[in-house]
Parts: structure tokens; sequence; C-alpha cells
């Protein structure tokens, strides 16, 4: 048996877990899960994963691991080297310092804007099992707070060649998956953030970034 990664290419989340597998070099197998198909929905994967979401991850035990937050730390735990979350105690803090940040400034709001106006996501505005209807106000707050965390990650890099800790780490791969996402509402690094801008171009020599 091997590792089963419950994948789609074209999604933000699930290309944090592609990257730390890569990172880390854990052999794997990937299954694409098509949510243009609705396969997220599907009997068949709910069986899998009842959170309808993807990533998830089935381990040589036949446990499966149904969210990046508890991938993250199986991976980490399991394939140490290189390390993603920091190895002092006070890498560790700034790492989970900012990876909260990421996750409830930008993590949230990409989502927001688009769920919340995108006709093709009517009664999808979150995802998940239950349907929950749109609310257009919150998709106008999403964006202006995309904007706002633009404009604190251009001042953290200053600088800097990571977010955090002088090493890549998982707050660099959020960003990265989120950011680039982010085109689908409009938002783009543009030359208003520099550091932004060579932060996101160094990145883009590892080839794990262009899985
Ligand atoms: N907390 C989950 C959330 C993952 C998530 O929201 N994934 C999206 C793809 S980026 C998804 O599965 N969406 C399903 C849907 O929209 O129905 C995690 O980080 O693993």
């Amino acid at each position: 048996m091997t590792i089963v990664f419950y994948d789609y290419k074209m999604a933000p989340s699930p290309r944090r877990t592609r990257i730390m597998l890569a990172e880390k070099g854990v052999p794997h197998e990937a299954v694409e899960v098509d949510m243009m198909k609705a396969e997220q929905l599907s009997d068949s994967y709910r069986a899998i994963n009842p959170n309808c979401t993807i990533p998830a991850l089935k381990l040589d035990s036949g446990e499966v691991l149904t969210d990046t937050a508890g991938i993250t730390v199986y991976l980490e735990e399991t394939y140490p080297e290189p390390a993603l979350m920091g190895v002092s105690t006070m890498d560790k803090v700034e790492i989970a310092s900012w990876s909260s940040q990421i996750e409830n400034e930008l993590g949230a709001a990409i989502p927001n804007a688009l769920r919340n106006t995108n006709p093709g996501m009517k009664d999808r505005a979150l995802p998940g099992p239950v349907n929950y209807k749109q609310i257009p106000e919150l998709a106008e707050r999403g964006s202006r707070q995309i904007d706002a965390f633009m404009t604190k990650l251009e001042q953290r890099l200053e600088g800097r060649d990571f977010i955090a800790a002088e090493q890549l780490s998982v707050a660099d791969i959020t960003t990265v998956c989120f950011l680039d996402f982010a085109k689908v509402v409009g938002k783009r690094i543009t030359d208003d953030f520099p550091n932004v801008q060579r932060w996101r171009a160094g990145l883009a020599e590892r080839p794990s970034f262009n899985l």
C-alpha cells in the first residue's frame, strides 16, 4: 500500500498538500477528484471524506486525514526533513502566528469574495456537505480584506525572502496557493507590491511550486 492523495489540480487547498509532498519527497499515488463534475459531493468520495472537501490523504493504515491542518502535522511528524513548520521554538511560534493570520485574513477572504457572487456557486457559498445561500456583502468585504492583506504582506517581505523564520515554511506555501488563486476574483500581484513580486519569483524557481 502507499499513501493516496486526493487532489484537484485547479483548487488552492489541495495544492498546499501537493507542494508539501514534493518538498518532503513523500512517495504517494494521486487521485484527481473533479470538482467541475462535483465529484467531491459524490457518494464514493463522501465515503472517503464526509466533509466533502479536498485534499484528503489516505495513509498506509487505511486511516484518512480529511483536512490540511491535520495533513500538515502528519507530514511534518512523519517526514521531518525539510522542516516546514520550524525547528526552534521561536521559529515554530512565528510560522504558526503567520499561518493563523494567512488563514483568517486571506484564506477566508478569497472564497468569501468568490463564492458569494459567482452564479455557478448559488447556494454553495461555503464548501462542505451543507448548502448555504450567498451574501453579496461578504464578497465586498472579502475583496477589501485581500487588499489589506496584500499591503501587510508587502511590508512584511521588505528585506526578506520568506514570510517567517528565514526559511521556506507552510506560511509561504499557503500564501502562494491562496494568492495565485486570488486571480479568480481579479486580484494580482501588481507593481504596487515589489517585495511580494520578488518573493513570489524566488519561490517560482522551486519545482514543487510548478506541479
Ligand atoms: N479545511 C479544509 C478546506 C478545504 C477546501 O475548502 N477545499 C475546497 C477546494 S480548495 C473544496 O474541497 N471545496 C469543495 C466545494 O466547494 O464543494 C482544508 O483546508 O483541508
